[in-house]
């Protein structure tokens, strides 16, 4: 399988999103990546989910991959429109009931991912591998964009890999956080099947987004 691009929406020119997600959209990239911050389980705001719903009004091909970063993520899914099509991460560290969490996410025919916090171990995994079509793996510490990558996050996106092929399963490894240009054919290496780009890479200033594209595009395939 090539690897994946998910261009990280609240990195995007905010004062011009319309356009940001058209671009994208026409240029064929897979998947757009949302951002969803509740200012208790990360101490930031980002997207607000009626944003995260109508973004599904204006794209043709691209697929949502929503991140909550929240606590009882499931009291935003109606708002957000969650269906067919859209991957959802939810956080291990965030949710008391996640195999019900997993399931609502499945009723509503979306893709339930587990997303871990840089210092949750690999192996919580183990219990919840029927409930879910994918793992968000963070190399940052989530919250913000722009942070630098934790150490360590090479052997862990390895270690999950390891984990899901030990399983017989066919589940996705999202990386997300510090994709740059220098470190994401090196990720991809590792085992990451689809990568979130943000400061690090495709929105760094000045850059133009058809060359990005294409060149990351390249870097992970
Ligand atoms: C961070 C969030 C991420 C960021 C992404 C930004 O909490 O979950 O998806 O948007 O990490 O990319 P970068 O290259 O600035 O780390
Ligand atoms: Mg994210």
């Amino acid at each position: 399988m090539k690897g994946m691009l998910s261009p990280s929406l609240m990195c995007a020119d905010v004062l011009n999103l319309q356009s940001e997600i058209t671009v994208l959209d026409e240029l064929g990239v897979d998947y757009l990546h949302l951002d969803f911050m509740d200012n208790q389980f990360v101490p930031n705001i980002t997207l607000d989910p009626d944003l995260i719903r109508k973004v599904k009004g204006i794209m043709k091909h691209m697929k949502r991959d929503i991140h909550i970063m929240a606590f009882e993520p499931e009291q935003y899914f109606e708002r957000m429109e969650i269906g067919e099509n859209d991957i959802v991460s939810v956080h291990y560290e965030a949710c008391d009931n996640l195999h019900e969490v997993l399931a609502e996410i499945r009723s509503r025919g979306a893709s339930p991912f587990i997303a871990l916090s840089p210092d949750t171990k690999p192996e919580v995994l183990l219990d919840y591998l029927d409930d879910i079509d994918g793992v968000l793996v963070m190399t940052v510490y989530p919250g913000f964009a722009g942070r630098p990558i934790v150490e360590g996050s090479f052997e862990k996106i390895q270690a999950v890999r390891k984990l899901i092929d030990n399983s017989g399963k066919q589940l996705l490894l999202e990386v997300d956080g510090h994709v740059s240009w220098d470190l994401c054919a090196k990720m991809r290496a590792c085992g990451g099947d689809m990568f979130v780009a943000g400061s690090s890479s495709l929105y760094q200033k000045g850059l133009d987004i058809r060359e990005a594209v294409a060149r990351m595009s390249a870097l992970i395939s």
